[in-house]
């Protein structure tokens, strides 16, 4: 299974969507709370290519964009597939990974 992130802060109606969504798809993710967090927002602007709302999901290498997008994707039936890819994502761990062409 892919490695999940997504960017919240508090009281962020959107992020609460994209969370439940991505709970109802029985997947586990890590959620980065950027509340007052001014690094860890401009960590995520510059992961999300200047995207500054919040949610920002990321799936594995791939970087889905906010709660409209993954809503978006699940419409199209492209979420499950890149839930369900196993792809070696780079992380502290494993720095050497190579992240598959887009
Ligand atoms: N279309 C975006 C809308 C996201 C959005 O408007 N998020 C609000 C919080 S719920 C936001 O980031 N507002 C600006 C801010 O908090 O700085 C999505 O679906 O994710």
């Amino acid at each position: 299974m892919a490695r999940i992130e997504i960017y919240t802060t508090r009281y962020c109606g959107y992020c609460s969507s994209a969370k439940a969504l991505l709970t109802r798809k029985g997947v586990t993710f890590s959620e980065i709370d950027v509340t007052g967090d001014a690094a860890g927002r401009s960590r995520m602007v510059e992961r999300a290519n200047g995207r500054m709302t919040v949610p920002q999901i990321f799936i594995g290498s791939t970087h889905v964009g906010g709660f409209d997008d993954l809503y978006d994707l699940d419409s199209a039936g492209r979420l499950d597939p890149l839930l369900a890819a196993d792809e070696a994502t780079p992380s502290a761990e494993n720095p050497a990974a190579e992240s598959p062409a887009t």
